[in-house]
């Protein structure tokens, strides 16, 4: 009953200026060969001189033959609400496409209200799709169910390479919005709140697109001496909270953030074996969790994505009734939920670009005007986290740029919300402390030794008053990186 076809032809229900929703969240699930015929088309508009441009709402980042095609091609009007594409990054600094950077558990919500233009179009992966409209996602869900419910048309990927043995998997679930609204009814980290698939209208779906393709998640660098300190710092602050009573003996779901120092501190969570057996409520579930599920050092692990290589994804296809039982894929507005993450008593652990000495945090800008990737899921879990921790290198473009400033040239997660920062040299608990005493903390304890001696300075320049600042000298490392391309030639008196 359904009308199947390539890629090409569902490529050419799509406008210029409409709006589509993807499925998937990061390159997990996302639809890939639609997408790229949707930049091919764009490209041939182009060259005909014509204009063609779709706005774009995923999950979260997706992969290149989502956003790198159509970031080539030139193809994005606006974008949200999250990305990690260097194509696309460029075209966002270019000011070539929008882009709305938002907390990942909102984006739903929000299309729901109707904050953001309503989707046209949503084109979503699958790995079995039933004449009832039973859509059944693979390895990531993302903003799924709401962009199918929304959108006036489906165009579903068939994903051969994502066998219908993933059903079961998933957990979908969407709550009522206000004033309807009730508690959202999951206590412990592997409840079932909600249905197997995503049940629409089957006369929504209008074209079936066949393909067979892997997850397009690339691999992780392997641990180094500064991110294996990072994760060894990460897993002893732990241990100690533990010992002091702070954390409970069977210990609190750990939500992790993604990429090569996430998948460090992962690692030394699961060799310290004083930290037990724990379970994972985070967004993207990534490798080093699967090889831990296999060892028994995590029980469970609830996210929104497998974001994992396409061999680790096919040992947990081979071994489904193993890992069905250990895993659940949730909407984001469920693996992201504020009143969740404060209910389970979340340990959270998210990566900073840059810190200042008083706790605020940057996760998003470089020197406070380029967009690296957007704020993710780390709002989401930071302000409603048990204990909330941000680690980063000391230093970051071997050490020409120190980690730590004086204040923050983007601000993404205040003084408030961050307790605990850990980088390769120590830990900064800042829980208690005022401002003069937490810069003292982050000098002493997190700071590149190259730039102690500056921060220091700065503190004894400023003197005074509950947050001592001089705003003539609070960027000025920032601004000598813009100058001579190294921090460390920052002398305050250039700049007062
Ligand atoms: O660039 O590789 O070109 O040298 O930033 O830095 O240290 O490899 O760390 O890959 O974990 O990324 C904050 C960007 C860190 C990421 C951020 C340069 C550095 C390097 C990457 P090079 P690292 P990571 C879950 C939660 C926000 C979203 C989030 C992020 C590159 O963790 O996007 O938390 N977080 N989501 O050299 C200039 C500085 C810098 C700097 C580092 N101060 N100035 N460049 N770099 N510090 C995920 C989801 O939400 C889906």
């Amino acid at each position: 009953m359904y009308t199947f076809m390539s890629a090409e032809e569902a490529a050419q229900f799509i406008n210029n200026g409409d709006v589509v929703g993807m499925g998937g969240f990061t390159p997990a699930g996302a639809p890939k060969d639609v997408p790229t015929a949707i930049a091919k088309r764009a490209e041939e508009a182009h060259a005909r001189g014509e204009e063609f441009k779709i706005g774009i709402y995923t999950g979260a980042s997706t992969g290149d033959s989502c956003d790198g095609m159509l970031a080539r091609a030139h193809a994005i009007s606006f974008r949200a609400p999250y990305q990690s594409n260097k194509d696309l990054r460029t075209e966002l600094n270019n000011q070539d496409a929008h882009y709305f950077d938002m907390h990942l558990s909102q984006l739903a919500q929000e299309l729901r209200y109707g904050f953001l233009p309503k989707p046209k179009f949503a084109i979503v992966e699958a790995c079995a799709v039933t004449e009832l409209g039973e859509i059944v996602p693979t390895a990531g869900v993302g903003i799924m169910p709401t962009i199918c419910r929304l959108a006036d048309h489906i165009i579903v990927e068939l994903n051969e390479a994502m066998p219908p043995v993933m059903r079961g998997i998933h957990d979908i679930y969407e709550p009522a919005d206000p004033p309807m609204r009730r508690e959202i009814p999951l206590y412990h980290v592997g409840d079932r709140i909600g249905t197997d698939c995503i049940k629409v209208d089957p006369k929504k779906i209008i074209a079936i697109v066949k393909t067979n393709r892997p997850n397009e998640v690339g691999k992780f660098s392997p641990l180094d001496d500064t991110t294996e300190k990072i994760g060894a710092n990460v897993a002893a602050f732990l241990e100690e909270e533990m010992h002091a009573g702070r954390i409970p003996k069977s210990f609190l779901p750990i939500q992790s953030g993604v990429g090569n120092i996430a998948n460090a501190v992962l690692a030394a969570l699961g060799e310290n074996k004083h930290i037990p057996p724990f379970q994972m409520y985070t967004e993207v579930i990534q490798d080093s969790v699967v090889q831990l599920m296999k060892e028994g050092r995590v029980t469970f692990a609830s996210g929104c994505s497998l974001t994992i290589g396409a061999d680790k994804l096919q040992d947990i296809i081979d071994h489904m009734d193993f890992f069905r039982r250990r895993i659940v894929l949730r909407p984001q507005e469920i693996s992201n939920n504020p009143e969740i993450a404060r209910r389970l008593g979340l340990i959270t652990i998210n990566t900073a670009l840059e810190a200042d000495i008083y706790g605020n945090i940057n996760s998003t800008h470089v020197c406070g005007t380029k967009m690296m990737n957007g704020i993710g899921g780390s709002g989401d879990f930071t302000r409603n986290a048990y204990i909330s921790i941000f680690t980063t290198p000391s230093t970051a473009k071997s050490g020409a740029i120190s980690s730590f400033v004086p204040m923050v040239s983007h601000l993404d997660h205040s003084e408030h919300s961050v307790k605990v920062i850990i980088t390769e040299h120590g830990i900064a608990d800042l829980r208690g402390k005022s401002p003069v005493q937490r810069a003292q903390t982050i000098i002493d304890n997190c700071v590149d030794p190259a730039y102690k001696p500056l921060l220091q300075e700065y503190l004894h320049l400023c003197k005074t008053a509950h947050t001592p600042h001089n705003l003539r000298l609070a960027t000025a490392m920032h601004q000598e990186f813009l100058n001579s391309g190294d921090m460390r030639n920052t002398k305050w008196e250039n700049y007062l």
